[in-house]
């Protein structure tokens, strides 16, 4: 028997504004992510508790929170600073590691802990161990964090949303039925907004009712990949280890062109070519992306960068190359050098296993 933490860090980005201004904690806050045209326009990243009592949530449009918050004087809309961001979640990732007999990266403010060995399976030892995490993460970097605790992977990611913020849920193997009977489909990692659609039009909403379902039927629905994930989902039956992962921060690259140029055409033909050789490095590492960004190195060797944050992670090289060629005509819009050298980078890097989706199917 395994034991495996799943630790996630509460409201991130607005977490990491907090602690370095801690007169934030009592107000509604709201990270930015302004786009260049200017204004107001652009995406809510994250929202602390307070804003988001007020219907503020990740991906809305800025203009919307304002609004949503136009009542409340004192709420504060930032401009996110992924570098610092950066900084905080490594060291937490830093203190987490030290807890764990294998540690597992998963996104900036998320991570898997195989703690089977050094708490000699026993479950006791393990909730000690993650309020002792959570106790050190408090006091070194003044930040809450949510914890789930149980036997597999994708239990314990589960368990981790159960309760938040600040929460730390246990689900023992023998509370496995239990714990899960009294969820909701939606709080299966993968099923979205689509597939729970799907099977709200069949009067499914619960997992207890997800599992009278059998695996013939899963499989016409869902097809067999996602019929079997599903089948074992609901059981809380998960396999997959936990695997020593690093964080890698992005994946780039960057090709001298034959000619400087700011013809659209030729600069999209290369583009292209970057996008799928810079695929196959995604694709090799088994990963997800959710910004992508360009980069010119123009004729006098100065630099211009574009970028951008997509909805959701994905893994699509179509979405890559859609969102880069958007950056380029942004880019080419007020270009007034010819440019040199043409680079297109993802970041935001997430595995595809942690973050599966099977909406994608529909
Ligand atoms: P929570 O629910 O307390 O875990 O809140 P967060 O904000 O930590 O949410 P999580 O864990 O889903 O995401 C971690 C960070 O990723 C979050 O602080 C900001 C960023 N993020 C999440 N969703 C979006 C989104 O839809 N758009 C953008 N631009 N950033 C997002
Ligand atoms: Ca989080
Ligand atoms: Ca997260």
């Amino acid at each position: 028997m395994r034991i495996v933490l799943h630790i996630d860090f509460d409201y991130f980005y607005a977490q990491c504004e907090e602690i370095r201004n801690q007169t934030l904690k009592t107000k509604p806050v709201c990270v930015c992510i302004f786009s260049d045209r200017g204004g107001d326009s652009g995406a809510i990243a994250t929202a602390n508790y307070i804003a988001r009592k007020y219907g503020v949530k990740s991906g809305m449009p800025i203009k919307f929170a304002k609004s949503r918050l136009i009542e409340v004087p004192n709420a504060e809309f930032l401009p996110a600073d992924f570098a610092y961001y950066s900084e905080i979640s490594q060291k937490g990732m830093d203190i987490m590691k030290s807890y764990a007999d294998v540690f597992e990266y998963v996104g900036r403010d998320e991570a898997y802990l195989d703690i089977t060995n050094r708490t000699d399976g026993n479950f006791t030892n393990a909730v000690h161990l993650a309020q002792q995490l959570k106790n050190q993460i408090r006091t070194e970097l003044k930040m809450t964090c949510t914890v789930g605790v149980s036997h597999n992977k994708l239990l314990s990611k589960i368990a981790s949303g159960f309760k938040k913020p600040d929460g730390l849920t246990v689900v023992e193997p023998e509370k496995t039925v239990s714990f899960l009977e009294q969820l909701k489909i939606g709080d299966i990692p993968g099923i979205g907004k689509v597939t729970n659609e799907k099977f709200f039009e069949m009067k499914i909403q619960t997992i207890a009712e997800l599992k009278n379902l059998d695996i013939f039927t899963l499989n016409k629905i869902l097809g067999k990949k996602n019929a079997s994930y599903i089948y074992n989902a609901v059981r809380g039956i998960d396999y997959e280890p936990v695997s020593e992962r690093a964080p890698a921060v992005q994946f780039s690259r960057i090709t001298t062109l034959k000619t400087d140029t700011k013809d659209l055409e030729f600069l999209s033909e290369s583009l292209d070519e970057i996008c799928i050789d810079l695929y196959q490095t995604i694709s090799d590492h088994k990963k997800t992306f959710k910004s992508v960004g360009i980069q010119f190195v123009q004729s006098d060797l100065s630099n211009k960068t574009k970028s951008r944050m997509l909805k959701n992670p994905t893994s699509s090289i179509e979405e890559l190359k859609k969102t880069a060629m958007l950056l380029l005509h942004e880019a080419l819009a007020d270009q007034e050098l010819s440019v040199r050298r043409l680079g297109v980078r993802v970041s935001e890097l997430a595995d595809i296993t942690g973050q599966r989706s099977i909406d994608n199917f529909f």
